[in-house]
């Protein structure tokens, strides 16, 4: 054990060498651990990628979310279990007077926990260097500390390219996969007087995951769909989820080398949605590297600018790869193929994705799970104990924790509500997310104006046009043009389940990690989608 010196403060640490920087120390060592001279008061759980659960909160280990099937597109799959306090690649923990004490590996496939009374983080895998094992520990106000570690992770990792954010309208929230030419023709036009930059297709266009062409919805084709946006004067933008395959796409029957497996020499699972099972793609398989190369070429020759790739945790999974390196450097080094690819001038947007590997390669990044229009699902917060489902206390809870990427990255909230109809979001929730959106400086929504009234038309456009003086007052705490934004109340989770919700919730839980259950919710989905459609 040595000390490491802070105003007013020592902290006894483990490590094998130390150097000093801006604003703390760097560690060196594949394992490290900080004794607390304080017992923390909370912890920062800082979950894997995009949809994973940020927050500060007791210093305790959180339920593993139900249905466990999902776990491997909602968490770390590796730590779904873990017994204590922990989060990916960093940790920090609350102490006394207002300052914190934070350990934030500098690199990736690293983990923090809490345990006896100290911070400890870890190297998972042995192929890393114990050279590049390097941590930064920052102690004092906690702005300044996570600011220190930003820094730190911009000079190793990069920073997103783009300037500035584009103002964005995106098909997911309003017609969801219900898409086809028409209705967005009807769309686009409707969105003529409203200042957007990007009209971005999602999920919806394509024959399949992983059969990245367009569908029967679609018939005159990719390139039509680009050029009829870029005809109203915006640049197109295109989701697909590159990284994921499910049985009925044609990978699957035909190049079942290219997926990832387990030691057993099974597929491993990256959930299950659009009613089938995922499965990943094996990031270090050569095959498919000039694959993923040649997709994100044939996307951008269709005209397509705005790229959001999603669901890319995938290529992150803990599994036997082609070639045997960790798992987050087998992602990394897929998604710089992919970013090569795009070009520097497109606009990259990653989603589902593992936060830090993900950083220098992409323009944005969704830093929370996905907006809904409604607050929250009474089963998933009560019965599921799963606060990474679509929903807006979720994303603002997630997301406000994650605005220390905003140096990094253009840290993306997810889409912003004016509608009143189909919604039981009430105003000032819609509110909070518009505010939250002007804190990120990341703009979209996803109503079609024929959806709005003059009033919300007239809310939406002066939304996008007006850049609010934003100035952080503490955590959760903001100023916009001198009004105070409190996102505090969105912070609480579940509490534990007595006996008789906690028996439900097995049984929901156990319920829905059946695929049957999973295939019938699917196919009731896309029912009453069918009908939105006709309320253009
Ligand atoms: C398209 C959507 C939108 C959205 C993304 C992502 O756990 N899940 O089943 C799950 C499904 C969809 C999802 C996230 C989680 O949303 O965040 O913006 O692009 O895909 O399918």
């Amino acid at each position: 054990m040595s000390i490491l010196q802070f105003e007013n403060q020592q902290i006894n640490a483990a490590f094998d060498n130390l150097t000093t920087t801006n604003g703390g120390y760097i560690l060196r060592g594949r394992n490290t651990s900080l004794k607390l001279p304080f017992s923390a008061q909370a912890y920062f759980h800082h979950g894997w990628q995009s949809w994973s659960l940020a927050v500060w909160s007791k210093p305790e280990a959180l339920p593993t979310p139900r249905p466990t099937i999902l776990n491997p597109m909602q968490i770390d799959p590796l730590y779904a279990k873990h017994p204590n306090p922990n989060g990916s690649w960093l940790g920090a923990v609350e102490m006394p007077r207002g300052n914190i004490l934070l350990l934030g590996a500098l690199n990736l496939d690293s983990h923090v926990q809490l345990r006896d009374g100290s911070l400890q983080g870890w190297y998972e895998d042995e192929s890393i260097e114990p050279s590049a094992c390097e941590w930064f520990v920052g102690f004092g106000p906690e702005e300044k500390v996570f600011n220190s570690y930003a820094q730190l992770l911009g000079k190793r990792l990069g920073h997103a390219r783009a300037a500035t954010a584009y103002r964005v309208w995106c098909s997911w929230y309003s017609l969801y996969t219900a898409i086809d030419e028409p209705s967005l023709q009807t769309i686009f036009d409707g969105l003529q007087n409203q200042p957007f930059d990007v009209l971005q297709v999602d999920d919806g266009w394509q024959i399949g995951i992983g059969d990245w062409q367009a569908n029967a919805k679609f018939p005159s084709g990719m390139k039509s769909l680009a050029d009829r946006i870029k005809a109203t004067g915006r640049k197109a933008g295109l989701w697909l989820a590159p990284l994921l395959v499910v049985p009925s796409s044609s990978i699957y029957r035909d190049h079942h080398d290219w997926l990832l497996h387990n030691d057993q020499g099974q597929l491993v699972s990256a959930g299950f949605n659009w009613g089938e099972q995922l499965y990943a793609l094996d990031t270090t398989h050569p095959a498919v590297l000039t694959w993923l190369a040649d997709l994100m070429r044939r996307v951008r020759a269709w005209g397509f600018e705005y790229i959001k790739l999603d669901f890319l945790y995938a290529g992150a999974l803990p599994g036997k790869r082609y070639t045997p390196i960790a798992r987050e450097a087998a992602y990394r080094g897929g998604l710089s193929v992919i970013r090569e690819a795009l070009g520097d001038d497109a606009y990259f947007l990653t989603c589902g994705a593992p936060i830090l590997p993900s950083i220098g390669l992409c323009d944005a990044m969704r830093i929370g799970p996905d907006v809904a229009a409604i607050w929250e699902s009474a089963r998933d917060s009560l019965l599921l104990n799963n606060p990474t489902t679509p929903g807006l206390k979720n994303a603002i809870r997630t997301t406000i924790n994650r605005l220390w990427l905003a140096p990094l990255v253009h840290t993306d909230p997810d889409v912003v509500f004016f509608r009143s109809d189909e919604t039981s979001l009430t105003p000032e929730q819609k509110t909070l997310m518009q505010d939250l959106a002007q804190i990120c400086k990341f703009k979209a929504t996803s109503d079609p104006a024929q959806w709005l009234t003059k009033t919300e038309r007239d809310n939406l456009r002066a939304f996008l046009t007006h850049q609010p003086k934003v100035e952080y007052v503490g955590r959760y705490k903001y100023t916009l043009d001198e009004r105070l934004v409190d996102f505090s109340p969105s912070m609480d989770l579940p509490k534990h389940p007595t006996w008789f919700l906690a028996l439900l919730g097995s049984i929901t839980g156990w319920l829905g990690s059946q695929p049957i259950t999973l295939k019938l919710l699917d196919k009731m989905g896309k029912n009453s989608l069918d009908k939105l459609k006709n309320r253009l």
